[in-house]
């Protein structure tokens, strides 16, 4: 059998969500010649893949959406304050029509390997069809989390019933809407992360009976969703290029700046009106736009989280269960804040159970349920909403390898290296948009990574005029930034937890070690390193 011809590019962008498909935008702009490769058969990228009843924005559609802010989609209407999935994917379909990319991707592919030929400066990639693609750029836009994390607990393939990871949901036969009826059926939902405290009202309105199994409680606050109307848009919106620059501004591109003050600089009573203001609001104000210390300062921190803990036990009706809702190991904000709508209340329902698997681990999945070391619990459904293996995951997940061969999931053994964020050393003229330590990731990722894309196409075509065809960082400018990532890290509250974002192994001694993964020094700092990283001259970079 002949392997089928290579095709040879420019460019090959892997990912065609809202950052993939900007990017190869963006490149075809240049002129340059630019192949997509996408594993869905569409656009979307994480919204195409999760599905699940509930999914949606905990970030403001009028701030995620990118494309309609930059005058892409001037005529783009959100229909609510935070988007459903369904929305969402239109509004990734139609930007994708506006700029006219679908025709060069290859939906349904995978890439198996990318392996540098030095000699030539050329990536090749080889792809799950076996068609062979070489490229001089090769621009990853993965998404941070795309690779699904199946738990590891024994019996897994034994259970009988239906049961599915929570961006794997089942569609109807049309390939469309997840189908989200469970009628008298007996589910089980793994994971209270964003994706199971979104899912978990919605399940419970169908369901038999619904059995939660929560290893670790995290701290939700109310999303606060409503309708939006083209006025209502416009009143919060205002001057779309205005309200850009003003997010831009802002520590993580969300609509929000930060209280001046810090948490100990007020009376008890002035931070209980605080508190009370934020909760009632719609959004991530919690999160971001309370005390600006919530995230440097014990004390401080500890104020808040006794105001959302007194919440939580005000809206479950059982006081034990309460109690299992809150979380004890870990700060307010320095795990990712689920947005719920009607989660704590759901507890309050006949046939929701919470099963605490902190204190009765899950020792099986059976035949016909879970078993936990109390009890087997017979069940017709499992959703595993257990997470990603986030940001360097999908990569891990390809064959990517550098000068000498050298495997990227080799030189990232101990945690990613790399410069910005966006190129490592070895791996020449592979760019990682939104990747692992880089500023784009911790943010409003349609923002971030839209500003991240036009700097590197700016990069790009800088080389272009002067000639110059292949970029790598200087070993000592990455060493100095990958410190650099860690540094911020540790300044943090941050630095003392377990969230998706962090990268834990253990020590030669056995202690454990935590790797961030993700830079948090700011959104505007980082963006104007870059910024003067470029106006000399892309300082730091071997450029030829
Ligand atoms: P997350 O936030 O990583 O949450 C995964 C959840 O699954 C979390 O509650 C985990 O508990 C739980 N989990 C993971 N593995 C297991 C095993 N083996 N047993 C029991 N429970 C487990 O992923 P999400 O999909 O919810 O959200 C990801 C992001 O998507 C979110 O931040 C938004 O930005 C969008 P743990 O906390 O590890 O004890």
């Amino acid at each position: 059998m002949t392997s089928p011809a290579a095709e040879s590019v420019d460019a090959v962008v892997i990912g065609a969500g809202i950052t993939g498909m900007y990017q190869a935008y963006l490149l075809r702009e240049l002129g340059l010649c630019v192949r997509g490769i996408e594993e869905a058969p569409d656009v979307g990228g994480t919204w195409y893949w999760n599905r699940y009843p509930g999914c949606r924005l905990d970030t403001e559609s009028y701030a995620y959406g990118y494309f309609a802010l930059k005058g892409l989609m001037p005529d783009w209407q959100w229909s609510e304050r935070f988007a459903g999935q369904p929305e969402l994917l239109r509004y990734a379909s139609v930007a994708a029509d506006r700029m006219g990319i679908r025709p060069h991707y290859r939906f349904d592919t995978r890439v198996r390997s990318a392996l540098y030929d030095e000699a030539a400066n050329r990536w090749r990639l080889t792809l799950s069809d076996d068609v062979t693609v070489e490229c001089r750029l090769l621009l990853s836009a993965v998404g941070p989390l795309s690779a699904t994390r199946m738990p590891d607990i024994p019996g897994i393939d034994r259970f009988k019933g239906e049961s599915f990871h929570s961006s794997r949901w089942p569609r109807g036969g049309d390939g469309g809407p997840a189908h989200a009826d469970f009628s008298g059926r007996r589910v089980g939902v793994i994971g209270t992360g964003a994706t199971g405290v979104q899912m978990i009202p919605e399940v419970a309105k169908t369901a038999k009976t619904l059995h939660v199994f929560q290893r670790t409680p995290n701290w939700c606050t109310p999303l606060g969703n409503h309708p939006l109307t083209p006025q209502r848009l416009s009143e919060l919106r205002g001057d779309p290029q205005q309200f850009l620059a003003f997010l831009e501004s802002t520590p993580t591109a969300f609509p929000y700046d930060r209280h001046p003050l810090k948490a100990t600089q007020v009376t008890a009573e002035e931070r209980r009106q605080l508190f009370e203001t934020l909760y009632a609001m719609p959004g991530y104000g919690i999160w971001l736009s309370g005390y600006r210390d919530l995230l440097l300062n014990k004390v401080s921190n500890a104020y808040l989280a006794e105001f959302v803990a007194g919440k939580i036990r005000s809206r479950v009706n059982d006081p034990v269960v309460a109690e299992k809702l809150v979380p004890k190991n870990h700060a307010f904000g320095v795990r990712r804040v689920p947005m719920e709508t009607g989660y704590y209340e759901v507890y309050n329902q006949g046939h929701v159970r919470l099963v605490d698997i902190a204190e009765t681990p899950i020792e099986e999945i059976t035949a016909k349920g879970i078993r936990t070391a109390l009890e087997e619990i017979e069940l017709d459904v499992i959703v595993y909403a257990t997470g990603f293996e986030a940001v360097t995951g999908a990569l891990d997940r390809i064959d990517i390898r550098g000068k000498g061969g050298v495997a990227l999931k080799d030189a990232w053994q101990d945690g990613p290296t790399t410069y910005l964020g966006l190129l490592s050393t070895g791996f020449p003229n592979f760019f990682t948009l939104v990747g692992p330590h880089n500023g784009a990731a911790f943010c409003n990722i349609g923002v971030c990574g839209g500003l991240q894309v036009e700097w590197v196409a700016r990069l790009i075509d800088w080389m272009t005029q002067r000639g110059c065809s292949r970029i790598e960082p200087l070993p000592e400018f990455e060493e100095r930034w990958t410190a650099r990532v860690y540094d911020e890290y540790a300044k943090t509250l941050l630095a003392d937890s377990d969230a998706w974002w962090v990268k834990t192994s253990r020590n030669p001694d056995g202690s454990l070690r935590r790797r961030a993964l993700i830079y948090v020094g700011g959104a505007p700092e980082y963006r104007a390193l870059c910024e003067d990283v470029a106006r000399k001259g892309y300082e730091g970079f071997d450029i030829r």
